[in-house]
């Protein structure tokens, strides 16, 4: 299996991604910039209405430019351009979700139900492992409305995420060399996964998920690492036992199953006490912000892991 080590982020690395985004943003006039915009966000993306729902917050969103351009989905590429500039051939439609394992109900979901959920608009605090975070206002519904539908049995005791596999459309898994083993796949315990703070998102901004934004439905969990919010998602199994997930195959020393954001525990190559608000600050000077316990969600979660050693469990 090949082993991927995601580029270690220094604040001397950090200044030329904030550098390459106020340039696309904000002195934005640059041609390419426009372009790539343009066909990155229209590709896929249609209004969707939702209601206002919880978890509002006082922070400032992260400019869409931003959240649609500065992204990380390995399947169309490692850096952070790739996915809006190499998923424009990707088709979201149709689509279908399998919901199958230990459940009294399995179903196979076609897009179309799905989009008929309840649908809220939610902004979160999203934090990468990479020490970078956005706010965006999610479209989606509780993960929790869809397990109820298959009924988990008693013995489920977590759910496994898998995205769908489709080199022809997605560059990154077609390529010489692969940087991740694939299908991506990710893991919840139950108890995690019906919270209501976790979503199954598939909009942001009032539009359709973009592509490179994991259309046509994928995972947010914003108490956790970005890596746990699996994008593309077409298979999702109750099971028994702590499911594989991705970084953990790749690099368990590094990555963990829980993966809750946590200032007070290292990455081993890195420190996460602090991060960087994309789309924020001047070039010159990076205001790097304190990151908080489950990425400010402690109130929500924090009883989720009461008498768990966090450091141990990371
Ligand atoms: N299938 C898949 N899902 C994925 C990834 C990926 O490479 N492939 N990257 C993860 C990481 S590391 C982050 S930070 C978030 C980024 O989500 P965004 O691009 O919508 O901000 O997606 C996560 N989901
Ligand atoms: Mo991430």
């Amino acid at each position: 299996m090949s082993v991927y080590h995601p580029p270690k982020i220094s604040s001397n690395e950090i200044t030329p991604q904030r550098v390459y985004l106020s340039r696309r943003t904000f002195i934005g006039g640059a041609a390419a910039g426009l372009v790539l915009s343009g066909t990155a966000v229209s590709a896929s993306a249609a209004p969707l209405q939702a209601k206002p729902g919880p978890y509002k917050l006082d922070e400032k969103l992260t400019p869409k430019e931003a959240v649609t351009t500065y992204n990380n989905f390995y399947e169309f590429g490692v850096n952070k351009s790739d996915p809006a500039q190499n998923s424009g051939d990707f088709k979201p439609t149709p689509w279908a979700v399998a919901v199958e394992g230990l459940v009294n109900k399995p179903k196979t979901f076609g897009l179309e139900e799905l989009m008929k959920m309840q649908l809220e608009e939610r902004t979160y605090r999203m934090r990468c492992v990479e020490g970078w975070s956005m706010v965006i206002p999610w479209i989606g519904f509780p993960l929790k409305a869809l397990l109820d539908q298959v009924e988990p049995q008693g013995s489920a005791k977590y759910v496994a995420f898998e995205t769908i596999v489709r080199p022809s459309e997605m560059p990154g898994q077609s390529g010489f060399l692969q940087p991740l083993s694939w299908p991506y796949i990710e893991g919840l315990r139950l108890d995690e996964a019906a919270h209501p703070l976790t979503i199954l998102a598939v909009g942001l901004y009032g539009e359709t998920l973009p592509n490179q934004n994991g259309a046509p439905i994928r995972l947010v969990v914003p108490w956790k690492y970005g890596f746990k919010s699996i994008k593309s998602i077409v298979k999702i199994k109750l099971v028994d036992k702590q499911p594989d997930t991705t970084w953990k195959n790749a690099n368990a020393k590094e990555y963990g199953f829980y993966s809750n954001v946590n200032p007070a525990v290292d990455h081993p190559r890195w420190s996460q006490a602090t991060e960087q608000r994309i789309g924020e600050g001047s070039g010159l000077f990076p205001d790097r912000r304190p990151t908080l316990p489950f990425n400010g969600y402690a109130e929500e979660v924090a009883s989720l892991y009461a008498g768990m050693d966090l450091k141990a469990n990371y």
